[in-house]
């Protein structure tokens, strides 16, 4: 017996595969020989005395007392539990449950750990009932939460899942012992604009106009790129290119400072001095001058915005991007 669950958890590549053992069920009829002989082995192999390796993994069940004698039900043979259904039920029972009994404790975790929206203000988790900061303005119908749940936890619906905010969600998170908590989530909107919750963090000094970290990106172009204090965001500014038709301005816009502008507005001629050509960048392609095309969520939380205008035997084509933030 001892062998057999050695190579069992070899071949299963389960070192600590648990194993549940019953009793012979010839004891009634050999009680003093060789079954007995067989019971005391296989009720050594749990003996964490005898078998170290196997403590806390393997358990005996001891089979006698459910072999309820020729006089109920069974068949009289007077062994094999007399075939009986009822010993056969009772023995299984008590296997399973003592195998639950070294079967490694279930983790009952499921907390809701963290919980964002691409574009929020903040974020809060209190009990059971979290709470989301999304700029003034934000349209709740098509949110998309990031979250994770305690180890070995799983929720309902799952992270990055779409959802229409313009009521409270709910999420429920399912403990690996399979209790259940429910939360709660709910979107308020701050009672600041966009550009000043993004400058509280990023440019806590000076106007949309001023270049706070001083990467050589006013405050407020930042604010729509999706840049920050930290980082050197010149590699999202507005890029220029070329078709055999057409010029090319490209750039891409964090999706929520759609609601915390003014305008933002692409300004283009044929020399630095004059800008005879405007095209108003709004929240869809719809809304915007004709030339511009606003691929929504290119990336997730991000519009991909493009400005294409005829060549028409121009040589050169200037352009620049102007954001008035709302609030400064
Ligand atoms: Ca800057
Ligand atoms: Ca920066």
């Amino acid at each position: 017996m001892a062998d057999l669950i050695r190579d069992l958890r070899i071949a299963w590549n389960a070192p600590h595969l648990p194993v549940t053992i019953g009793t012979t069920g010839m004891a009634n009829v050999d009680q003093s020989a060789d079954g007995l002989k067989v019971i005391n082995a296989q009720a050594a192999v749990a003996n964490p005395t005898l078998y170290p390796e196997f403590a806390g993994t393997v358990v005996t069940v001891d089979t006698r007392p459910y072999d309820y004698g020729n006089d109920v039900g069974g068949n009289n043979d007077g062994y094999h539990w007399n075939q009986n259904a009822e010993s056969y039920f009772n023995i299984g029972e008590q296997m399973a449950l003592r195998l639950m009994g070294i079967l490694p404790s279930q983790s009952s975790a499921k907390n809701m750990v963290s919980f964002s929206i691409p574009g929020q203000v903040s974020s809060n988790i209190s009990g059971n009932t979290i709470t989301v900061t999304m700029p003034a303005g934000t349209d709740r119908t098509n949110l998309v939460p990031n979250f994770s749940v305690s180890s070995f936890a799983t929720a309902l619906p799952v992270s990055g899942s779409p959802r229409d905010f313009s009521s409270a969600q709910s999420y429920t998170v399912t403990a690996q012992n399979l209790t259940t908590q429910k939360y709660t989530v709910n979107i308020v909107e701050s009672a600041t604009t966009p550009y000043q919750d993004w400058a509280v963090a990023n440019a806590p000094s000076g106007s949309s106009a001023d270049d706070f970290d001083k990467d050589g990106i006013s405050n407020g172009i930042e604010f729509l790129l999706g840049g920050d204090k930290d980082t050197n965001d010149l590699a999202k500014l507005p890029t220029m290119s070329t078709t055999a038709t057409h010029w090319v301005f490209r750039f891409r816009r964090i999706r929520s400072s759609v609601s915390g502008v003014n305008s933002c507005v692409i300004d283009a001629g044929d020399s630095l001095n004059a800008w005879p050509q405007s095209y108003t960048v709004a929240a869809t392609t719809a809304l915007s001058t004709p030339g511009i095309t606003i691929q929504e969520n290119d990336p997730s939380g991000f519009d991909t915005v493009t400005l294409s205008i005829p060549k028409l035997g121009s040589d050169k084509k200037f352009a620049r991007l102007r954001v008035q933030t709302l609030g400064q």
